[in-house]
């Protein structure tokens, strides 16, 4: 029967009993991952208004989520590191008093699921039977949660069976409430292994396993453990003569992690194949041979809509295409979903994503900028045959990149690991829709893992200088920027399929076959290391542009770098002082 009991393991039980105690939810459903199950629930969404059903024939096990309009991406000032001290937290960090903010949320989730079903959700991060896999339980009164965390974990018994009698999983526990923002707290405490969410129902402040176990707890984890939780894509690619290489990225939120993984190689590129093995999230170890192995603790995407298309992210419009969540984008009359930058033309009217009619020539969006979809990995046509491989894959490179319109070229490499830690601690991005708030202004995102880094940022970089001594074989480490622009605001590099140049030099440089110059950033190619055969509209006086080192602009970035590390001061590594000496007297 779907919704029984289905494991006695005695520690869950009891932690239940306390929660349903607390919150007095009518019933208890205790998921267990079937078809049957995932009907059953989808069929109770789309009645309850929940789920909005699409055109089936189109869009097969495809439905359609409206979340309230106040309620619509992740929000960092409602984020909290609740770590013994303020000094675990460390300086980017909001930190609360544990004590003090338990009680607040157990004030909050008195009654708090009265008349309402709690949803058991036991999930795994990461390929059943890996040695990296953790076991986490999120008890929700979301049915959208639920049908979410189906598709971005593997859910149910599988996690059940991993678990066993243990006690050692992630306690996650997610109440909607009003879903008000006064009242939205994202709580971490990773010397309990728990997490507590009330007041929202969005992406990563609701979906438990993503942001906050698998970075805030994960990064927590991984530095006692002696492994690497980060906010990176992890790729595959293979040339022509089968030779497979992987390397994995850190974009900040929403600078282009899900289209790197999913990159469609230029035609340039015949038979050169990229495969995604994760789009957000790599859980890094070494392995016995002394390489650093990753796996995606994932089992599906969450994807930014707006601008993916046939042209930009086919594999993403392949993905979504059946068994998909879509949330916030806009609704047409014939129960197809459109948004901005999708293929054809806009519809005559439809609802946009607030569910007010709209028409093209009104002045908001119709798709809300953070719209997602949520779509299983095995739809994706280009999946790595090891994205469930419980020994992960060997990373050979590490890309950081951020979104900006100056002064950072579009591709260069570290020295070595400390600089290319050095580079990582003081990356730049413009912020996005991802996180509420303004968009669009540079700040300091260390590895993208600013808003998701569990403990302070200082130890962080310090645990990165640290894993060196681990790994034998530590993987290069490069920086791109695909969003360089000129005087007239156009982006300099095409981007997209275009990458596969940018990658390719990186593989290049990882076997020892491409050429580099030395400058003040890092390596660099030249326009004879670098392919620019077949571009349109690039040639190298483009490719100087982009690769232009501007000592003006470096002298601000150098300044502008260093507020970060003032911030840091108390925890930050004498290593990366010396890296920014050095980068200075280069410069
Ligand atoms: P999260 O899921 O929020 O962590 O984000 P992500 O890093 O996976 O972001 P995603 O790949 O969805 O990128 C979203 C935005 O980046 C969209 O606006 C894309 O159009 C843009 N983008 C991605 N790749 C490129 C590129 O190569 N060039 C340019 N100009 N834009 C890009
Ligand atoms: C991000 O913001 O980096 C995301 C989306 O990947 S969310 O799951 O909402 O955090
Ligand atoms: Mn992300």
């Amino acid at each position: 029967m779907p919704g029984e009991r289905n494991t006695n393991n005695p520690e869950l039980i009891k932690w239940i009993d306390e929660v349903a105690e607390l919150c007095h939810p009518e019933k208890i459903f205790w998921c267990n991952g079937s078809v049957e199950e995932r009907d059953l629930l989808t069929a109770e969404a789309v009645g309850k208004g929940v789920l909005t059903e699409l055109d089936q024939s189109k869009l097969p096990g495809c439905y359609y989520h409206r979340s309230n309009p106040n309620d619509v991406a992740r929000v960092e000032q409602c984020t909290y590191i609740c770590t013994p001290t303020a000094a675990g937290a460390g300086p980017t960090n909001n930190w609360a008093d544990p004590a003090i903010m338990y009680a607040k949320l157990y004030s909050l989730l008195q009654r708090g699921m009265a008349g309402r079903t709690l949803y058991v959700i036991p999930y795994l991060m990461g390929p059943p039977g890996s040695t990296m896999t953790k076991v986490g339980i999120e008890l929700t009164d979301s049915i959208y949660v639920v049908l979410n965390m189906r598709i971005m974990t593997r859910m149910g018994q599988v996690a059940c069976d991993q678990l066993g009698d243990s006690s050692d999983f992630n306690r996650g526990l997610h109440a909607m409430l009003d879903v008000n923002p006064e009242r939205r707290y994202i709580c971490h405490f990773p010397q309990d292994n728990a997490i507590i969410s009330v007041g929202s129902a969005y992406g990563g402040n609701a979906l438990l396993g993503k942001k906050c176990l698998a970075l805030r707890i994960g990064s927590n984890l991984a530095q006692m453990e002696g492994w690497m939780a980060e906010h990176m894509l992890i790729l595959g690619v293979e040339s022509p003569s089968g030779e497979k290489t992987y390397v994995a990225a850190a974009f900040p939120s929403a600078c282009g992690k899900t289209n790197f993984a999913m990159m469609v190689p230029s035609s340039e590129y015949k038979g050169w194949k990229v495969s995604t093995v994760g789009d957000d999230i790599a859980w890094m170890k070494p392995d016995a041979e002394g390489r650093l192995r990753a796996v995606n603790p994932e089992a599906g995407y969450f994807g930014v809509v707006p601008g993916t298309n046939r042209q930009s992210n086919p594999n993403a419009i392949i993905s979504a295409s059946r068994d998909t969540l879509f949330t916030n984008v806009a609704l047409t009359p014939d129960r197809d979903v459109w948004w901005e930058g999708k293929d054809g033309p806009p519809p005559d009217e439809c609802l946009d994503w607030k569910g007010d009619p709209w028409k093209p020539g009104f002045p908001g969006k119709a798709a809300h900028p953070n719209s997602r979809f949520t779509a299983p990995m095995v739809n994706n046509p280009m999946l790595d045959p090891a994205a469930n491989d419980p020994a992960g894959v060997p990373i050979s490179a590490i890309i950081f990149g951020g979104r900006r319109a100056n002064t950072v070229p579009l591709i260069f490499e570290a020295y070595n690991w400390d600089h290319g830690v050095y580079l990582g601690a003081t990356m730049g991005s413009e912020t996005t829709a991802a996180a509420t708030g303004g968009i669009g202004q540079v700040r300091r995102d260390p590895m993208a893992m600013l808003p998701f880094c569990g403990y302070d940022m200082g130890d962080y970089f310090r645990h990165w200088l640290q894993m060196r001594k681990v790994i034998e074989y530590p993987p290069r480490i490069f920086h791109v920027n695909w969003f360089r622009k000129d005087e007239k605001g156009k982006f300099l590099w095409p981007g997209f399929g275009e990458n596969m140049r940018v990658l390719q030099w990186i593989v290049d440089r990882c076997h020892g076959r491409a050429d580099a110059q030395e400058t003040a950033l890092g390596w660099m190619p030249q326009l004879k290391d670098f392919n620019i055969r077949g571009m349109e509209n690039f040639g190298p006086e483009q490719f100087k542009k982009v690769q232009r080192i501007d000592s003006q602009e470096w002298q601000t970035e150098v300044v502008l770098q260093n507020e970060l590390f003032i911030k840091l001061n108390a925890t930050l590594p004498k290593e990366l002082m010396f890296e920014r000496e050095l980068l200075i007297s280069r410069l």
